[in-house]
């Protein structure tokens, strides 16, 4: 065992995962998938892994068996999934973030959950992180890269079978980079049954134009704003939107966005501060059109 700073900047006892295995009485093979799966923390110094023992003592004292995180009794283990998935995104470990994903669907939580409770906090955590000068701007892109991969394979769960209830456009305004944010929300929109034709980011007004007016059973556009000071872009688009689609609801939500008030003066007819919010709201412009 040995002596490391963690990033806090206070000492705490590492040992090996070799050490780590015996200490939980398991095969190094299953310490390593815990590990992988975001159960275990640890760094790799010098191509050896390096476990924090305060982390071995709480998965002791937590009784954790090898059943995907179940503890003894069968109880489904509380996990901060949100935390395991963020330092595996930082880490830049694509198979270790899927390893997340999957013990986390494996304890149980729907895909809607894994988007809202794990892949958004873990995006806000990395973000706060570049934010706050921890980590350089490549770990957060990288990160992205990442996120887009987990979504891609996530996006099939979302599938419904039956006919459509109609097709709505998402996409980001001319001059916001973030495309992750209408690519979550467009699979929880299909998950309730709608088509999507989301654009991704940096979309030029008329290619929303031009989107709307060639989908099939519009229900609504939906303006996805994560870039502040970025708001003459929206207003732009929102007009171009309600004067070329005088019927349609253009919808506007997004981190900087910071409230119904703020939306309406962005020209929207409705606002959503998060995704169940979206739905909701989506469901709203349904009702309202018979
Ligand atoms: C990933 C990321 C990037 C990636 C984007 C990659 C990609 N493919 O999207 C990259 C690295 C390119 C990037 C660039 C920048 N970024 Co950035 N980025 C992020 C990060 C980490 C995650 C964004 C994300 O996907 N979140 C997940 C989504 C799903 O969550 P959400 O946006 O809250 O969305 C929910 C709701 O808002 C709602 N919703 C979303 N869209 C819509 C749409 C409708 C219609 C409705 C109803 C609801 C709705 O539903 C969602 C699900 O619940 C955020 C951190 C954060 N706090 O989000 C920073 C963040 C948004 N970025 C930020 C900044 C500053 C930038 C840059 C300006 C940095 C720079 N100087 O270059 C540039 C932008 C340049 C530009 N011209 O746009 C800041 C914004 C600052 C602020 N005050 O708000 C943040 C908050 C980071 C921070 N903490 O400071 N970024």
């Amino acid at each position: 065992m040995e002596e490391r700073l963690d990033g806090a900047g206070a000492p705490s006892a590492t040992m090996t995962l070799q050490a780590a295995a015996e200490a939980l009485g398991v095969h190094y093979m299953t310490a390593y998938r815990y590990v992988r799966l975001g159960l275990l923390p640890a760094t790799k110094v010098a191509g050896a892994w390096e476990v924090p023992k305060d982390e071995v003592d709480r998965m002791l004292a937590e009784r954790l068996t090898d059943q995907g995180g179940r503890p003894a009794g069968g109880r489904v283990h509380p996990a901060p999934w949100a935390s395991r998935l963020e330092a595996r995104l930082m880490a830049g470990d694509e198979r270790g973030s899927w390893g997340v994903v999957e013990g986390a669907l494996s304890s149980g939580m729907d895909p809607n959950e894994i988007y809202i409770d794990l892949l958004v906090p873990s995006l806000r955590g990395i973000g706060d992180a570049w934010a706050e000068g921890r980590i350089d701007v490549g770990v957060e892109h990288r990160a992205s890269v990442i996120v887009m991969r987990l979504i891609g394979r996530l996006g099939p769960r979302f599938n419904r079978r039956g006919q459509t209830r109609g097709s709505v456009v998402l996409g980001a305004p001319a001059g916001d980079s973030h495309g992750l944010p209408t690519a979550l929300l467009a699979d929880l929109v299909r998950g309730a049954g709608f088509t999507v034709a989301d654009l991704g980011a940096d979309t030029p007004h008329e290619s929303f134009v031009h989107t709307a007016r060639e989908v099939e059973r519009l229900v609504a556009v939906g303006v996805g704003v994560t870039t502040v000071d970025n708001d003459a872009s929206v207003r732009a688009l929102t007009s171009a939107l309600h004067l070329a689609l005088p019927d349609t609801p253009v919808l506007v939500g997004g981190s900087a966005v910071r409230d119904e008030d703020h939306a309406r003066s962005l020209g929207a007819d409705g606002w959503a501060p998060d995704g169940p919010a979206a739905l909701a709201l989506l469901e709203e412009v349904v009702a309202a059109a018979g």
